[in-house]
C-alpha cells in the first residue's frame, strides 16, 4: 500500500503539470508495461512516425543506464532519462524537473516511457492526458485481469508483438474480451513495432488527440 500523504502531494504536483501542458496544448502520453513488451521499440517507430507531422519528446524512466534515452535519440527525438534508482515508478516532481531540458515550448507531443513495471505506476498520476498501456502477446491473456489498476485506468491498450502471436499460440478472441473487461473505455490498438504493422493507425490517432487538445 502506498504511503497517502506521498499519494496526496504528487496528485498536486501531477495537477500542476495537467495545467501547464494544457497551457502550451502540449499531448502527454504516459506509457506503462510489464518490463521487455516493447515500449521503446514502438516510441522510436512512433517518434519515426510523427517526425514531418508533428515535434516529439520523450522522457524516460529507468533503474538504470541511459540506453533507452540514447536510442529514442537515435530515432530523431528529444529524449531525457530519469534513473530511479530503486523506485518502480515515475512521480510527477521528476517528470517536471526533467521537462526542462526538452524545451517544452517547442514540443507538441511528450511521451514518457514509465519504469517497467504493471503496479506501482497505477498509483501515481504525472498528469498526463492519455495513460498508455502496452501489452505483448507473449504475456499470455490473462494479464488484463491479474493487475486492475492499471488496466481499468488505462485510455488506450496497445497489444503488441503481434508478430509473434501465431508462435505463442496467443487465443487474441479471449485477449480481446479481457481487455475490454478491464479497460472498458480504453481505444485498442493491436500492432507490430517490429514489422511496423498497425503502427500508422496508432500514430493517426496521436496525430488526431493532438489537434483536439492544441
Ligand atoms: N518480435 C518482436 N519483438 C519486439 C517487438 N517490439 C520489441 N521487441 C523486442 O522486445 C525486446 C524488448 O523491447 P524494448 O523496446 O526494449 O521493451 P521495453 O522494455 O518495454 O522498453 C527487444 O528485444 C525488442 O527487440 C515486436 O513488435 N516484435
Ligand atoms: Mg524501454
Amino acid at each position: 500500500m502506498v504511503n497517502q500523504p506521498v499519494l496526496a502531494a504528487n496528485d498536486r504536483v501531477a495537477e500542476r503539470n495537467r495545467g501547464y501542458f494544457k497551457g502550451l496544448g502540449l499531448l502527454v502520453m504516459n506509457v506503462v508495461s510489464s518490463p521487455g513488451s516493447g515500449k521503446t521499440t514502438l516510441l522510436q517507430r512512433t517518434v519515426a512516425g510523427l517526425g514531418s507531422r508533428l515535434r516529439t519528446g520523450v522522457i524516460v524512466g529507468d533503474l538504470e543506464t541511459d540506453n533507452d534515452a540514447r536510442r529514442l535519440r537515435e530515432a530523431g527525438a528529444r529524449a531525457v532519462q530519469i534513473t530511479t534508482g530503486t523506485l518502480c515508478h515515475l512521480e510527477a516532481g521528476m517528470v517536471a524537473r526533467a521537462l526542462t531540458a526538452l524545451d517544452p515550448r517547442s514540443l507538441d507531443v511528450l511521451i514518457i516511457e514509465n519504469v517497467g513495471n504493471l503496479v506501482c505506476p497505477a498509483a501515481f498520476d504525472l498528469g498526463e492526458e492519455l495513460r498508455v498501456v502496452v501489452l505483448s502477446v507473449t504475456e499470455g491473456e490473462d494479464k488484463p485481469l491479474k493487475y486492475p489498476p492499471i488496466f481499468s485506468t488505462a485510455d488506450v491498450v496497445i497489444v503488441s508483438k503481434m508478430d509473434l502471436a501465431d508462435a505463442v499460440g496467443i487465443q487474441m478472441d479471449v485477449l480481446r474480451a479481457n481487455i475490454r473487461r478491464a479497460s472498458p473505455r480504453a481505444e485498442i490498438f493491436e500492432l507490430s513495432a517490429k514489422t511496423g504493422a498497425g503502427v500508422d493507425a496508432w500514430c493517426d490517432f496521436i496525430a488526431a488527440r493532438r489537434a483536439a487538445s492544441a
